[in-house]
C-alpha cells in the first residue's frame, strides 16, 4: 500500500494505493467514500480487497472536507468534488501501470460516479455506482437534504442536522446538477450495487438508474441497508463476479 496526496487545484487529497501481488499492468478502479465518510469504512475497505483479489488495483481518495483530506466538511460541495475527482482521474491517468480505468463510489460518491463517468466517459471501462444518491440534487430542489428541510428558493446561510452542518453554498450547487444528463451520457457499462432496505437512498433510485443506463446491470443484495452492514460478503461476492466478468443468478448479473 502507498499512502500519499493527490493535488486538487491546491487542496490535498489523501489518498490510498492499493495493488494486488502482481505488480505487471493491469486495472485500476477510483473508489471514493459518500457524504460524512471516509476510505477506511468497512463497506469501502470491503470493495477494496474484493477488487484487489480481482487483480484490480485500487486508488481510495477522499474528497474536500472528508477523512485527511484538506477542507472543512461544512464548506463541501459537489462541484469541489467534481474538481477532485476529475484531479483523481488525471493522476490515475498517468500511472504507468494502468490498462484500463474503472470509477466506484458510495452513496453521495456513487452520484460522483456518475457525474464523473459522464464527463470522462473515453476514460473509462465501466463505473460501479454503489446505494448511488443521485436524488440528492432533485432533493435539494424540492427543499431536502437528508430529510432536513428548508425553503428551497430562499436558501439558508446553514443546514444542521444532529451530525453534520453544511453551508448554504452545498444546496445552491446541488440544485444546478442534472443527474438524469449524466446517466444518459455514459454509454459503456455500468453497475448498481444497491440494498433492497436501504432507508437513506430508496432502492427504486437503483431501479430507475439500471433502466435509463444504456447498459447497466443491477445487483441487488436482499435485505442490506445503505451501508451493507451485515452484507459486506455478498457486496464483495458482486464485486469478484463483475471483475471476473462471470454470471450469477443469485444477484441477478446477467452478461
Ligand atoms: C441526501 C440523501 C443522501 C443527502 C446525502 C445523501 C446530503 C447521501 C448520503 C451518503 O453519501 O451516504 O439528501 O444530502
Amino acid at each position: 500500500m502507498k499512502e500519499f496526496y493527490i493535488n486538487s487545484d491546491g487542496i490535498r487529497l489523501h489518498a490510498k494505493l492499493d495493488r494486488p501481488d502482481d505488480t505487471s499492468k493491469g486495472p485500476l478502479c477510483i473508489l471514493v467514500h459518500g457524504f460524512t465518510g471516509h476510505m477506511e469504512e468497512e463497506h469501502i475497505v470491503t470493495v477494496q480487497k474484493a477488487m484487489n483479489e480481482a487483480g484490480v488495483s485500487v486508488l481510495r481518495a477522499e474528497m474536500y472536507g472528508h477523512g485527511k483530506s484538506d477542507g472543512e466538511f461544512r464548506e463541501h460541495t459537489l462541484y469541489k468534488w467534481v474538481t477532485n475527482a476529475l484531479a483523481v482521474v488525471g493522476y490515475a491517468k498517468k500511472l504507468g501501470f494502468v490498462t484500463e480505468l474503472y470509477m466506484c463510489g458510495h452513496s453521495q460518491g456513487g452520484l460522483l460516479t456518475m457525474l464523473t463517468g459522464a464527463m470522462c466517459a473515453d476514460d473509462f471501462k465501466a463505473i460501479v455506482p454503489l446505494s448511488p444518491a443521485w436524488m440528492i440534487p432533485e432533493n435539494a430542489r424540492e427543499g431536502i437534504v437528508l430529510g432536513n428541510k428548508f425553503d428551497s428558493e430562499h436558501i439558508p446561510e446553514k443546514l444542521a442536522s444532529e451530525s453534520w452542518e453544511i453551508s448554504g453554498d452545498y444546496i445552491r450547487t446541488a440544485q444546478t446538477i442534472h443527474a438524469e444528463e449524466s446517466i444518459a451520457r455514459f454509454k459503456k457499462k455500468v453497475l448498481i450495487v444497491h440494498g433492497d432496505e436501504d432507508d437513506i437512498v430508496p432502492f427504486s433510485y437503483a431501479e430507475k438508474a439500471a433502466e435509463l443506463y444504456n447498459d447497466a446491470e443491477l445487483a441487488a443484495i436482499h435485505g442490506a441497508d445503505h451501508c451493507f452492514t451485515g452484507h459486506l460478503d455478498e457486496l464483495a461476492d458482486i464485486i469478484s463476479f463483475f471483475f471476473a466478468g462471470r454470471v450469477s443468478d443469485r444477484y441477478g448479473l446477467m452478461k
